[in-house]
């Protein structure tokens, strides 16, 4: 058969199973849309390229399948590049296609030319520039298998216009692209790791995106259960344990428990699964797990050393390791361990004073009128944390957060994608009166698409979690952390073609309730108090065990907090 390069690419993103794309068009783009036209892909037209990126992954985030997005050249592509490099720090397997200038232009400066692959080299996993329509035949494949080969990730494949309107003959189509089998597990590794477990009096396993990444939560409970090992996880590892679990002490880091904090430095054989061991989640990495030997199992060989020296590691998928390593270790009951794991829990778990008005007392609410099976999707700031602390994740990605690269705006686009992606189940995005600003435009999109998007803003007229480093940190001088404008938002949202509310302090339950109910799309403004800070948290530099748990007692400075947990 004969195709435009065009053609081929939209014919060849359907055969990886692509149904949904989001992007712009533009002039570098315009052939491959005008194949979109034609064919069964439904499009979601985004109001920023950033926006696009963001509902790829919340599809990608939500299911575990990679997802794609498009940009034109020039500004499109610029504007994408934030999603990009979100996808790379949290992993995430998004396929961006992007228009250029035709192959001729490219180095002119022509108009509305970047050099979009020199720019995303360094927040890709992998990137293309084609320079033929038969290379498409070949790089959609790849960017595809790269995209969720070991460690998955953003891939992006930069298509100039006159590749696209290249006419070619195909014989064949290529297979589509698919995961490499992960690399087998040492069965030495295992077995002297199920040995350090036994010997091991007080384990503790540290888990995160990677135990997501490769499914493996039944097999990180059944090793917990088994051998009486107690669990913290990263904001990335929420849902890998389910909430109420006896030995599961929550998230760790920088706004995580004292009591994850007094285990990990209590632990004597650290066993870290699918993580990085990212500062925010270590402190000071010299008070991480002092008296412990490190395990460290991940998939990218890269991540092993990279912070903290294990004892033992293999880079390895960890699925596969755990169910053999589960039919190696010996049974334990470790009671005195986990007595002392109690008694953290007891004395040192998160605590919410019963005060109505405290962020997370709202966040409990919310959970508790959506539906079990909802997806949320937090944006970042205080609220992300009181969402990371306070919503009960069940399963693994239903907790949609931007983690490594900590990006504003990510919350409104990614619960599109995941609405989009999951069209039975609702999808409660919590967002800050900051972050919703960022992409606030999308709301068009949600409205256009009517989209089960419930949308909760913590309205605290802050950059709440700037304005807390600043009281803390800076001597209370608060520089552009105010919003000296209030929007009303509920008007604007109504404004997109959505039902908007705004509620007020102290909340009336039946009206919290009634406003939730129902369908989305729809957008809460929500008062928060406007100096409510995220407690625990470790200042900068600090170890995790020094953290703040309470404002700081007038006249001492910094870190000597009043504990109330
Ligand atoms: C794109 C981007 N710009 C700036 C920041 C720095 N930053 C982190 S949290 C935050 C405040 C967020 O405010 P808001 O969304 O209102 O949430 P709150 O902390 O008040 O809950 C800022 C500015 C960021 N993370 N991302």
């Amino acid at each position: 058969m004969q195709l435009n390069g065009a053609s081929l690419l939209i014919e060849l993103l359907q055969r990886q199973g692509i149904e949904i794309v989001a992007g712009i068009p533009g002039g570098a783009n315009l052939p491959l849309y005008d194949a979109l036209g034609r064919s069964r892909l439904r499009h979601v037209l985004v109001r920023h390229e950033q926006a696009g990126g963001f509902l790829a992954q919340g599809i990608a985030r939500s299911t575990g399948n990679a997802a794609a997005c498009f940009a034109t050249s020039g500004p499109g592509a610029t504007n994408l590049l934030t999603a990009i490099a979100d996808a790379k720090l949290d992993s995430i397997p998004i396929v961006a296609v992007t228009g250029q200038v035709p192959t001729g232009l490219i180095g002119t400066d022509a108009f509305q030319e970047v050099d979009t692959y020199g720019m995303s080299i360094p927040v890709t996993k992998h990137n293309f520039l084609v320079r033929s329509a038969a290379e498409l035949l070949e790089v959609v494949p790849e960017a595809f298998r790269l995209a969720l080969s070991g460690r998955p990730g953003p891939v992006l494949i930069d298509v100039p216009k006159d590749v696209q309107n290249a006419r070619i003959d195909v014989e064949r189509l290529p297979e589509p692209g698919t995961a490499d089998a992960p690399p087998e597990p040492d069965g030495a590794v295992l077995a002297a790791m199920a040995r350090m477990i036994a010997a091991a009096e007080r384990p503790l396993l540290y888990v995160g995106g990677g135990v997501v990444a490769s499914g493996a939560e039944e097999e990180v409970r059944a090793l917990s259960a088994a051998c009486g090992i107690p669990v913290v996880c990263t904001l990335m590892g929420l849902g890998i344990m389910p909430p109420e679990d006896a030995g599961f002490l929550g998230m760790l880091g920088m706004h995580g428990s004292l009591a994850t904090a007094h285990a990990v430095d209590r632990t004597d054989l650290l066993i870290a699964l699918g993580v990085r061991f990212d500062d925010r989640a270590t402190g000071a990495i010299a008070g991480f797990a002092p008296r412990a030997r490190v395990i460290h199992l991940d998939i990218d060989e890269a991540e092993i050393g990279k912070i903290r020296r294990p004892d033992l590691s293999a880079g390895c998928d960890v699925k596969r390791a755990l169910k053999r390593l589960n039919r190696l270790v010996a049974r334990a009951e470790r009671s005195e361990w986990r007595a002392e794991i109690q008694a953290l829990r007891a004395g040192h778990s998160l605590a919410l004073r019963e005060e109505e008005s405290h962020p997370g007392n709202l966040v409990r609410r919310l959970a508790a009128l959506s539906p079990s099976d909802a997806v949320v999707s937090v944006d970042v700031g205080q609220h992300q944390m009181w969402a990371a602390q306070w919503w009960p994740v069940r399963r693994t990605r239903t907790f949609l957060t931007s983690g490594g690269l900590g990006s504003m705006g990510f919350s409104v686009p990614a619960g599109m994608g995941a609405a989009l992606a999951n069209p039975d189940r609702p999808v409660i995005v919590l967002t800050g009166d900051g972050s919703l600003l960022i992409n606030i435009q999308e709301l068009a999109t949600i409205a256009e698409n009517n989209l089960d998007v419930r949308i909760c803003v913590l309205n605290n007229g802050h950059l709440g979690l700037v304005r807390q480093q600043q009281e803390l940190f800076y001597g209370e001088r608060y520089v552009a952390s105010r919003f000296e404008s209030r929007p009303d938002y509920a008007a604007i949202a109504r404004g997109f073609g959505m039902r908007g509310h705004t509620l007020r302090l102290p909340y009336d339950e039946a009206e919290l309730g009634a406003a939730l109910e129902g369908r989305g799309p729809v957008l809460l403004d929500i008062e928060v108090p406007e100096t409510q800070n995220v407690y625990p948290m470790v200042p900068p530099g600090k170890s995790n065990v020094e953290a703040i748990t309470d404002a700081p007692v007038a006249g001492t400075a910094g870190a000597a907090g009043r504990s109330r947990a």
